[in-house]
């Protein structure tokens, strides 16, 4: 997410790198592939919603919402383009992990540890990277729980393992990183420098009332109701 994007220079570069024939081609290819990535998508939001479905048995459900979508090809080239990969089809499959992506949204900050253990611990899924941007947040403040599963999907006549990244963060978290990820992707706006300083701010003051609302929900839990 380090760049600002810029279409036209990107769309120049690419132009530079493919004739405009190898560019469509790429494109068709990219939109082709994505059946795939949202079969892979379609597997874990069904575990996911039976994972929520069950938890309506129990005093809590550590699931408030889920998103998904598919990275878009435009999105792909873009992020192909920033890491210095090189641009074909093979070089997409082989280094993005998060053209499938969930993002699952958590009350509060034990349920995304909750969450993302009943869906590591299931046998099917491999789990291929983990990182955990709340105990080591990105220095512009960015924070939730990335995981890279490899998961299974049946096709007629073969099986493919298909990469779809959960995120997993709570809601405040996720309305940092929805702000914070519109400002990267506008250009020349006034006090940029002001607003990504404000953004760091915000991104401390959430995460002391995170762990705030934690302790709260804690105590209330743990309460033990007297006797009538
Ligand atoms: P978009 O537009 O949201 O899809 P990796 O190969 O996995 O090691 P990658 O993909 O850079 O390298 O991993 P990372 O850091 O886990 O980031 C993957 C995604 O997490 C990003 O995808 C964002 O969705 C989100 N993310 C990571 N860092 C930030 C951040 O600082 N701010 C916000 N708002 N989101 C972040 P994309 O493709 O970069 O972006």
């Amino acid at each position: 997410m380090g760049q600002i994007y810029n279409s036209k220079k990107l769309m120049d570069d690419i132009a530079r790198l493919q004739s405009s024939h190898d560019l469509i081609e790429l494109l068709s290819g990219i939109q082709q592939s994505m059946a795939i990535y949202e079969s892979g998508i379609q597997e874990v939001l069904t575990k996911l919603e039976i994972l929520q479905r069950d938890a309506r048995f129990s005093k809590h459900n550590p699931i408030e919402s889920i998103k998904s979508r598919v990275k878009s090809p435009m999105s792909i080239l873009e992020k192909m383009h920033r890491k210095g990969f090189p641009i074909s089809l093979e070089s997409i499959k082989t280094n993005l992990n998060d053209i499938a992506g969930i993002r699952v949204i958590c009350p509060f900050i034990e349920d995304i540890y909750t969450v993302a253990d009943m869906l590591t611990r299931q046998d099917d899924l491999k789990v291929l990277e983990k990182k955990d941007y709340i105990q080591n947040p990105k220095p512009n403040g960015y924070r939730s729980y990335h995981l890279v599963l490899s998961v299974p999907v049946f096709l007629s006549d073969h099986k493919e393992l298909v990469r779809v990244e959960v995120q997993l963060r709570t809601i405040a978290m996720d309305c940092w990183a929805n702000i914070e990820h519109q400002l990267k992707y506008k250009q020349n706006i006034p006090d940029q420098a002001l607003l990504i300083q404000e953004l760091k701010r915000c991104a401390d003051e959430i995460t002391s009332t995170d762990l705030s609302l934690q302790t709260i929900r804690d105590l209330i839990e743990h309460h033990e109701e007297e006797p009538i």
